[in-house]
């Protein structure tokens, strides 16, 4: 703390403090069973990718066993995780998803 010439308080070091928020990857996780059709649809329908990325990203994810979808703040990775596993479960895939701080 500190006075300026007005006499009132400044609080010198708030600044310093204050970190951006610590941002998510989403992560889809491979297995035998979940369609790859279906999989190249959520990436479409949830993380915005066209056909050809979301169709690199599940071939990615089919080979390496893992891969990331897009990088959130944590709520809406948070909330993106939910939509896809809630999306899988009702079709009857046992397709994972995953959130990990970057
Ligand atoms: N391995 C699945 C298959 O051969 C396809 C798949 C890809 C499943 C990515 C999940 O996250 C996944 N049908």
């Amino acid at each position: 703390m500190s006075s300026n010439n007005e006499n009132s308080t400044v609080l010198d070091r708030q600044a310093e403090k204050v970190k951006p928020p610590s941002m998510y990857q989403v992560l889809l996780l491979n297995d035998d069973y979940t369609p790859m059709e279906f999989v190249v649809a959520i990436l479409q329908e949830y993380f915005n990718k066209d056909r050809e990325n979301a169709t690199r990203i599940m071939l990615n994810v089919h080979r390496e066993g893992k891969g990331v979808c897009g990088v959130y703040s944590k709520d809406i990775a948070a909330t993106k995780v939910e939509y896809v596993i809630s999306h899988a479960r009702k079709a009857g895939h046992p397709l994972q998803c995953v959130m990990e701080e970057v």
